[in-house]
C-alpha cells in the first residue's frame, strides 16, 4: 500500500477511493427551499426559532425519487456519493431519536436518507456521509463569530447557559445513529470551514470544541472500513481543499496526501436558483481531468431544489460529463499522475503503463511530447480507437525542412484537422 502523509497505518486501506476518483456532493437541506447561499441564516442573521418557523413546515420534497437521483449520478459516471445528513442549520435528513428537528416531523414525513442510500448501492455507487460539526439550531452550541446570532447581545449572554458538552453527546449520538442504522457506509465526510476559524467577533471552533478524538473512535469502531476526512482537525484523514484546484499534487512533509477537490457548479452548494455562474460542462470535465491528474479524486457537487428534483441545469452538466466518462473512464478511474513533461494546455494522467494526453485547447494540427519517444509503441483517440500518426528524431533531417526539428527523445503527433467531437479529446499512448 502507498504511503501517505495524513493517512496512518492504523486507517483502513483506502484503495477504493484512489481507484474511484470521481464523487457526487449533495446538498440538500431545509436551505434548499431558500434557494440562495446554504449559510443565509448566519449572513442574513436569522434567528434559530425564526428559520424553523419559516422553513420546517415548507419542507415537503414531494417529487423526491432516490432511483432517479441515483441512475442521474450513474449515467454522470460517479462512482461515490457524499449526502449532506446535517448542514450547519441543524435540520436532519434522517429519523434521528436525538432531536424533534428532523425529515420524519416535517410535511414529507419519510425518513429520506433510509431511501437514498439502498437506491444509490443498487446501482453500485459508494455511500459517503457529510455532517456538519457545526450546528446553529442546537440551544447548547455556544454562539460565535459564524452563528446568525452573532451580533445579538442578548442570544449571546446566553452562552453562560450553553454546555458544549452537552452539545458533544448529542453530536456523539447523532453521529453513532448514522454508523450503526444504515448499513455499510465508506466515508464519513465532517464538515467545518477550517480556513475561516479567527471570522467575526470571536474565533470559531475546534476539535476540542466537538471532542474530535471521541467522534473518531466512534466511526474507527462501528464502522471500521470506512474512510473519513481531516476536518476533525487531528492531522490525519483526506485533504478536503473547497472550490480550489492545487498547482501540483498535494504533498507533506515530502510525502504525497490524500486529497479530493470539492467544486460546485455555480459558487455555492445548495439550490441556488438565481445562481448566474454555472461553470460550463466543458470547464467542469476540465475540472475533473486536472484533479486525477494531480493525484486528487474530484468530488462534484448537486444541490437539488425543494421538490427534491436535480434542477435541469444541473441534470444537463452531468450527462455531458457521463457522455464524454462513458468514452474516457480509463482515462480517469485508477489512474494518477503522469511524470512526463506535460505539453502546454493539456494534462496527463496515467495508468501503470497507460498514458492518457487531455487535449484541453486543439492545437494546429501538431503536439509535441517531450521526452518520451523510447517509451511509446502506439497512439490512437480514446473515443474511438483510432490511429494517430506520430514521428520522432530523425538524425538524417534536413535543417530546411518547413517541420520543426525534434530533440532526441521527443515525438510529435499530427492531429486531424477536424477535432473530434467529445469535449476533450483525449490521446491514449502506449
Ligand atoms: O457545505 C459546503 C459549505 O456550506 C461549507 N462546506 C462546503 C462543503 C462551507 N463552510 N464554510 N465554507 C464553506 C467556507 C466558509 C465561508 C465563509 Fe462565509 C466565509 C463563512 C463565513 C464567511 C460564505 C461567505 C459563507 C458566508 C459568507
Amino acid at each position: 500500500m502507498k504511503t501517505f502523509q495524513n493517512w496512518p497505518d492504523h486507517y483502513p486501506d483506502p484503495s477504493w477511493f484512489i481507484h474511484d476518483r470521481f464523487g457526487l456532493f449533495i446538498h440538500f437541506g431545509l436551505f434548499s427551499i431558500g434557494a440562495r447561499h446554504e449559510w443565509f441564516m448566519t449572513t442574513e442573521e436569522i434567528a434559530p426559532e425564526t428559520y424553523r418557523e419559516t422553513y420546517f413546515d415548507q419542507f415537503n420534497p414531494n417529487l423526491f425519487d432516490a432511483a432517479v437521483w441515483a441512475q442521474t449520478a450513474k449515467d454522470c459516471g460517479v462512482q461515490y456519493i457524499v449526502f449532506t445528513t446535517k448542514h450547519h442549520e441543524g435540520f436532519a435528513l434522517w429519523d434521528s431519536e436525538w432531536t424533534d428537528y428532523k425529515v420524519t416531523n416535517t410535511p414529507f414525513k419519510r425518513d429520506l436518507l433510509a431511501e437514498l442510500l439502498p437506491a444509490f448501492r443498487d446501482v453500485g455507487i459508494k455511500i459517503g456521509l457529510y455532517h456538519s460539526l457545526i450546528d446553529w439550531y442546537h440551544p447548547h452550541f455556544t454562539i460565535d463569530g459564524l452563528h446568525p446570532q452573532r451580533s445579538d447581545l442578548a442570544a449571546r449572554e446566553s452562552n453562560s447557559q450553553r454546555d458544549m458538552l452537552i452539545y458533544q453527546d448529542f453530536i456523539a449520538g447523532q453521529v453513532t445513529e448514522l454508523l450503526t442504522q444504515y448499513g455499510r457506509i465508506d466515508y464519513m465526510w465532517f464538515d467545518f470551514p477550517y480556513s475561516h476559524r479567527d471570522w467575526g467577533w470571536s474565533k470559531g471552533k475546534g476539535a476540542e470544541d466537538w471532542d474530535s478524538s471521541r467522534l473518531e473512535k466512534i466511526c474507527r469502531t462501528l464502522q471500521p472500513d470506512m474512510l473519513i476526512n481531516d476536518r476533525l482537525e487531528l492531522g490525519r484523514g483526506i485533504t478536503t481543499p473547497e472550490q480550489f484546484q492545487p498547482e501540483k499534487p498535494l504533498e507533506k512533509d515530502g510525502l504525497p496526501v490524500l486529497w479530493e477537490a470539492c467544486q460546485t457548479m455555480y459558487g455555492t452548494w445548495g439550490y441556488d436558483r438565481d445562481a448566474l455562474e454555472w461553470k460550463s460542462s466543458d470547464m467542469l470535465v476540465k475540472m475533473l481531468i486536472d484533479t486525477v491528474s494531480k493525484g486528487g479524486n474530484f468530488l462534484l457537487n448537486i444541490g437539488p431544489n425543494p421538490r427534491g428534483e436535480i434542477d435541469p441545469r444541473a441534470v444537463k452538466r452531468m450527462q455531458a460529463i457521463g457522455a464524454w466518462i462513458r468514452l474516457h473512464k480509463e482515462a480517469i478511474i485508477d489512474c494518477g499522475p503522469s511524470k512526463y513533461p506535460v505539453p502546454k494546455d493539456c494534462r496527463y494522467t496515467q495508468n501503470g503503463k497507460k498514458l492518457y494526453l487531455h487535449v484541453y485547447s486543439y492545437p494546429f494540427k501538431h503536439i509535441h511530447l517531450p521526452e518520451i519517444a523510447d517509451q511509446v509503441r502506439f497512439i490512437r483517440f480514446l473515443h474511438d480507437g483510432s490511429e494517430i500518426f506520430y514521428r520522432g528524431f530523425d538524425p538524417n533531417e534536413v535543417i530546411t525542412s518547413t517541420e520543426a526539428v525534434i530533440a532526441p527523445n521527443d515525438l510529435v503527433v499530427t492531429l486531424p484537422v477536424v477535432p473530434p467531437n467529445v469535449l476533450i479529446p483525449v490521446l491514449e499512448i502506449t
